[in-house]
């Protein structure tokens, strides 16, 4: 088993409902064990400005997918909340994208992990910081101290993580 860290982003229809509905999803999901989920957290759009502000979160949980089913998977879930793709960095229903995959790192033209920007993204570092504080990344970089150092650009939470026993 692979423990998987997963970045959840939305800005269209309902973020929130969304995100919330997705960890439910995989909470039930035959190849997921042992989830746990971030609080919900507002931030302003990096990339176009002229989009809504997104709902972001992080998730991680333990998986026996290797890392192309489990993107395939992850493309399905975000077919079935409707997402459809536009411009690059442009507004979404679902973006998710695989932040981490144990300490391994995959270089193929479809899958790049660590995902790039991990490192630059406040609404990535402080709630992968929530659920995985003493993480260290492939880089050496501690997850902890580059939340902590990273300008926040407005972040905040919303909402708290959904509980771990519904
Ligand atoms: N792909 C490669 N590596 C990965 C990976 N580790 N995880 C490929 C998931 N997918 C990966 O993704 C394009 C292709 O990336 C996939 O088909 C897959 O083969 P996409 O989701 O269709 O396109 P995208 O998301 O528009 O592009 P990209 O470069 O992945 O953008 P990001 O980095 O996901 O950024 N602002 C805020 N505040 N919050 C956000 O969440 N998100 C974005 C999108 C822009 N601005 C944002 C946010
Ligand atoms: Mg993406």
């Amino acid at each position: 088993m692979i423990r998987v860290y997963l970045g959840l982003g939305a800005n269209l229809g309902n973020p929130k409902q969304t995100l919330l509905d997705v960890m439910d999803e995989l909470r039930q999901a035959d190849f997921v064990s042992q989830l746990s989920c971030s609080s919900l957290y507002a931030s302003k759009p990096m990339g176009p400005q002229d989009q809504p502000d997104y709902v972001n979160a992080v998730v991680g949980f333990f998986t026996e997918l290797a890392p192309i089913p489990l993107l395939d998977t992850l493309q399905r879930i975000e077919a079935d909340f409707g997402r459809v793709r536009g411009r690059r960095w442009g507004a979404r229903t679902l973006d998710i994208d695989i932040l981490l995959y144990g300490d391994q790192t995959v270089n193929t033209e479809r899958l790049q992990i660590p995902h790039m920007g991990i490192e630059q993204r406040e609404f990535v570092l402080v709630p992968l910081a929530e659920i995985a504080p003493d993480l260290d990344l492939p880089s050496g970089n501690s997850v902890k101290s580059l939340a902590q150092s990273i300008s926040h650009n407005g972040l905040h939470r919303i909402a708290p993580a959904p509980s771990d026993h519904p």
